[in-house]
């Protein structure tokens, strides 16, 4: 029932989303100040239902904890690993995302690195706004985008459009994941290094998570080498964000296209002066086809739940 479902938001939303629980479901809002939550989740813990989240805030270990009723986390964003699964699994919570219908914006935007970083556009660009196409002359010669050996870490939904981008390029495809994909002939990497020896441009799209930390360490890096590049539109965790750092500083990188970092909206400071490093403040499904049908697929997944009990895309089927 519709009426007596008791909904909780937590973190921001987009409009859309907010003004629809909170008008369909009197959805109510966690404080973010934590000394008001202890005393909000105390008090008011126990009635909530459902949480309606996103992948910057989500449900963490200790908040699941303080919500004893909770039946599902509605999460908007195809990433959920800021949710403690785990526990949500053992109690027999359901975890919904938003899968697939990011894939396009976020390849996209792979590609928009994918070619900046090779052909050096952004720094181009900077280089005309600073006036040194009239004092300095033509611009260095960059390095080509085509043809070239690329590997993919993480060959799910995201990194099949990547790739699939990638063929229109002329890109011969390797690719590493937990387990080979079925139905690819695309070239299977063993480990995350192996992938890295064998490409000279390495395009992350991996889930986040415990699983995937730092996948990408110094020994990846260092076995893309000083001619490679780094792709990354998963998850900062997924790679060794000092590592990378140090490689791009010393040289022993070629480059780095990143939409994604450690501890967002914080980018290293180091990275900043560098005109071999395109940054981007994580916009990989910003687009507002993307965003209003992630909106849709989190409300419908929202709707699901509390009129049939079971989820639209979650993400434990
Ligand atoms: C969202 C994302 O911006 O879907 C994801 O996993 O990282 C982005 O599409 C983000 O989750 C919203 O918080």
């Amino acid at each position: 029932d519709m009426n007596s479902i008791s909904v909780l938001q937590v973190g921001p939303l987009m409009p859309v989303v907010q003004e629809t629980i909170a008008r369909d479901y009197g959805a109510v809002r966690l404080p973010d100040a934590p000394e008001e939550r202890a005393g909000f989740l105390a008090r008011e813990g126990g009635t909530f239902e459902v949480a309606v989240t996103s992948g910057r805030f989500g449900v963490g270990t200790e908040l699941m904890r303080a919500l004893p009723n909770l039946r599902a986390v509605v999460n908007f964003g195809v990433g959920y690993d800021t949710t403690d699964v785990a526990q949500a699994v053992e109690r027999g919570i359901t975890v919904t995302n938003t899968p697939d219908v990011l894939n396009d914006c976020v390849a996209d935007t792979a590609i928009a690195l994918y070619v900046d970083l090779l052909r050096g556009t952004s720094a181009a660009d900077r280089y005309v706004r600073r006036g040194d196409w009239l004092s300095k002359g033509n611009f260095p010669l960059a390095t080509k985008a085509s043809g070239r050996k690329v590997g993919i870490l993480g060959l799910g939904r995201i990194g099949k459009v990547i790739a699939r981008r990638l063929e229109g390029f002329d890109c011969e495809i390797s690719y590493h994941s937990r387990n080979p994909v079925a139905g690819t002939s695309y070239r299977y990497a063993a480990s995350p290094r192996e992938l890295a020896e064998g490409c000279e441009v390495l395009i992350v799209a991996a889930a986040g998570g415990a699983g995937s930390a730092r996948l990408v360490d110094a020994g990846v890096i260092e076995a893309l080498g000083p001619r490679g590049y780094l792709i990354n539109i998963a998850r900062g965790s997924v790679v060794d964000q000092d590592a990378l750092v140090d490689a791009l500083l010393s040289g022993r990188l070629a480059g780095a296209g990143l939409d994604v970092f450690v501890d967002e909206p914080k980018v290293p400071e180091d990275l900043l002066a560098l005109d071999n490093v395109v940054l981007l403040p994580h916009v990989g499904s910003g687009t507002h086809e993307t965003r209003a049908a992630m909106a849709d697929l989190t409300l419908a997944n929202l709707r699901s739940i509390v009129e049939t009990g079971s989820a639209l895309s979650p993400v434990h089927p």
